[in-house]
């Protein structure tokens, strides 16, 4: 369990996976269907192997319980991390006038100058989400994202579904019910989604007064996404139990396409070779029962102690 069932897939995907071609055309390794149980009593699941940025994983965590798909809460928290997928639908709208962005994923990635236009393009841009408030409404809506599907679940009635608040009450009120399920998954708004949800699925079970979630992740990206995907269904999962009076119980994170890309096996083996260290803990400011209420500044990790991170390209 813990670290330990972390580093194991690792394992298992570069002993046993698949080389299996992909969307991005990078190449993977690849296993399916894989299960990892993380016991939250003992801390936060947090991995000790290399460093991996809390703040970024909170704030974006707040921003979907919010149901909030606005990056611009995301840059006011210096969060960086969904700016890519809000850039491409400004620089391929006739409001952009600077240099052609075109395929600026993988170009970044192979040409330096191109880089250096697409960094001073990336700060315009964030420059404007922040100060203007119409250039954000337009641009800085990601659309069918988590928080929208979480919060604001459309209707063939036109109306909406709070399907987080509807499972929070669902675990207060019939806390052995089998139903305490959150959907992200819309086929309707899938074909026209730059990102189909990758957290898929997750469900509640309470029993012995503690609260465990399962989440089903259809396709993980094994070194760079699943680190991020396990601390924040560990945060999700404290902050329920928090509101709900109870204790925490397991984190299980199912895979089904479980890989690891062909240029992260190197940083996997640095990983691989380090040893785990003694787990975090998650402090909650005990003021605040609503999730809906948390902020930032109401989290604080304590003891954490990790190897260095390691850097690794993304995969676009
Ligand atoms: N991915 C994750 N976790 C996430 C996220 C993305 O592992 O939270 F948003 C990875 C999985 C895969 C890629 O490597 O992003 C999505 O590509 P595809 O839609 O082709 O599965």
């Amino acid at each position: 369990t813990g670290e330990k069932a972390y580093l194991n897939l690792c394992n298992q995907i570069l002993n046993n996976g698949v080389n299996k071609r992909d969307r991005t055309n990078t190449g993977t390794y690849s296993i399916f269907g894989h299960q990892m149980r993380f016991n939250l009593e003992d801390g936060f699941p947090l991995l000790t192997t290399k460093k991996v940025p809390f703040r970024l994983i909170a704030s974006e965590l707040l921003w979907f319980i919010k149901g909030d798909t606005n990056i611009r809460y995301l840059l006011q928290h210096n969060n960086n991390i969904w700016n890519e997928w809000a850039f491409e639908n400004w620089v391929k709208s006739n409001e952009y006038t600077g240099p052609d962005m075109m395929d600026f994923g993988h170009r970044s990635q192979i040409d330096e100058e191109f880089n250096e236009q697409y960094q001073q393009q990336m700060e315009r841009f964030k420059e404007k989400i922040l100060s203007d408030d119409t250039f954000a409404d337009k641009f800085g809506t990601l659309g069918d994202v988590y928080g929208k599907q979480w919060r604001q679940w459309k209707t063939s009635q036109n109306n909406t579904i709070d399907q987080l608040k509807n499972v929070i009450d669902s675990i207060r009120n019939k806390p052995d019910s089998r139903r305490h399920i959150v959907s992200a998954w819309n086929p309707e708004d899938v074909p026209t989604m730059a990102l189909p949800p990758c957290h898929t699925l997750f469900q509640f079970y309470v029993a012995d007064g503690k609260l465990s979630c399962q989440l089903y992740q259809r396709s993980a990206d094994v070194f760079l996404g699943v680190p991020f995907n396990i601390a924040s269904y560990a945060l999700l999962t404290l902050l329920i139990a928090h509101e709900c009076n109870l204790k925490p119980g397991e984190f299980i994170h199912t895979l089904g396409d479980a890989h690891i890309y062909s240029n992260h096996v190197n940083q996997i083996k640095t990983q691989l070779s380090r040893e785990i260290r003694e787990m975090p803990q998650l402090q909650i400011n005990k003021s605040k029962s609503s999730i809906f209420d948390f902020e930032l500044s109401d989290f604080e990790i304590i003891g954490y102690y990790p190897h260095p991170s390691i850097k690794a390209p993304i995969a676009v």
